[in-house]
């Protein structure tokens, strides 16, 4: 950065609050409703604060088990409890794992996030994973998990395997919890990511958008997210993809500026984390994903899948990244501010 633009930041520094954990519900409310204009000049004046406002950390997934979940969550294609598209696969091969990791790392992600459709790990699928950890690592990458619910052993064994990030999602709200899921608690939500917190893993912990939920329920979910003793340092927002075969299906469509509006308030409550643009993007304009950007989101899925629904691709994503001046960064995220 040039001198003049660092002094711009220690100047909005001195200006700015601390990040706080003690959010009340009224507080975050009264974020949402600032007229648009008022909430994303505050939003980006905190990103410009804490990160560099043209770069985003770009961050590649992989189902490695995927289908025939015993969980019900019901927005997700995976959930063995519905009757979608999915078909069942068993746990991926070391050398499957290999393959799409070094081409994630020449693709330009910085980040692999490897995914599985458990409620929870067995020790067993632990001997497979920690060697899928390696292999990551050894292909140059940050190693991110999403297996479902962890003891605090089995995140301490992640950890010395050399995990860098655990994905573990609250998803909504407290109070619309109960009508999304019933086979786990909020309160197993919150123990997982004590044990990974416990265990010295980075956490990456946010949330889904347009399931039906109240604006009250969207800011409880980032009132949960920004009062955790430490934010999370990636908060990924997701927009419900409404999947054939799901309860979620037929929500009604959310009003996209509420969903920059969400990325503006959690970039406002949790200054120093990469807010992630995450699922939903294949169906958004790219007019709303620049808005996005200027919100505070820093960071993206990159390439054409999820865990299994669709994404930009990833030369459309250069394309737009090119036209809006930002540079995907392999390396932000392990320079991030405050970070170990
Ligand atoms: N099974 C593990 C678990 O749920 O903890 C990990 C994988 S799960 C698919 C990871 C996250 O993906 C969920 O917590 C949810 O936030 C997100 N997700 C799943 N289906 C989605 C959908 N249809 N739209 C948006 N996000 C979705
Ligand atoms: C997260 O918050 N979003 C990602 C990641 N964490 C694992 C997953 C999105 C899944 C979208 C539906 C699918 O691809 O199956
Ligand atoms: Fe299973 Fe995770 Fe999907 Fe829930 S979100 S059904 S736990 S894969």
């Amino acid at each position: 950065m040039a001198g003049t633009e660092f002094s711009i930041r220690d100047l909005l520094l001195n200006t700015i609050e601390p990040p706080r954990n003690d959010w009340q519900l009224e507080e975050v409310l009264e974020l949402y409703a600032l007229p648009f204009n008022d909430l994303l000049y505050r939003a980006h004046q905190i990103l410009r604060a804490w990160h560099d406002p043209n770069r985003v950390q770009v961050c590649t997934l992989l189902s490695i088990k995927t289908g025939a979940c015993p969980e019900d969550c019901a927005y997700c294609p995976q959930s063995g409890h519905y009757d979608t598209d999915i078909e069942p696969e068993r746990l991926l091969s070391l050398e499957e794992v290999e393959q799409t990791a070094a081409a994630a790392r020449a693709g330009g992600a910085s980040r692999f996030c490897m995914g599985a459709a458990w409620r929870n790990p067995t020790d067993r699928h632990l001997d497979h994973v920690v060697e899928m950890i390696r292999v990551v690592r050894e292909a140059g990458l940050e190693t991110c998990m999403t297996l479902g619910m962890l003891t605090q052993a089995q995140a301490q064994r992640l950890r010395t395997a050399g995990l860098d990030y655990y994905n573990h999602n609250l998803d909504t709200s407290p109070e619309f919890y109960g009508s999304i899921i019933t086979t786990r608690t909020y309160q197993d939500r919150l123990d997982t990511l004590e044990h990974v917190r416990e265990a010295g893993i980075r956490v990456c912990c946010g949330g889904i958008i347009g399931m039906g939920e109240s604006r009250e329920d969207r800011a409880g979910l980032l009132q949960q997210l920004a009062c955790l003793p430490r934010h999370p340092e990636s908060v990924p927002i997701n927009m419900l993809i409404r999947i054939k075969g799901t309860p979620l299906y037929d929500a009604e469509k959310l009003d996209p500026f509420e969903f920059v509006r969400t990325l503006a308030v959690a970039r406002i409550m949790m200054p120093k984390s990469f807010v992630r643009l995450s699922a939903g993007r294949d169906d958004m304009n790219e007019q709303t994903q620049a808005l996005c950007f200027f919100a505070g989101a820093n960071s993206v899925f990159y390439g054409d899948t999820l865990l299994t629904a669709g994404n930009p691709a990833p030369e459309k994503d250069r394309l737009l990244f090119s036209r809006l001046g930002i540079e995907a960064d392999r390396l932000t995220a392990s320079r991030a501010p405050g970070q170990a």
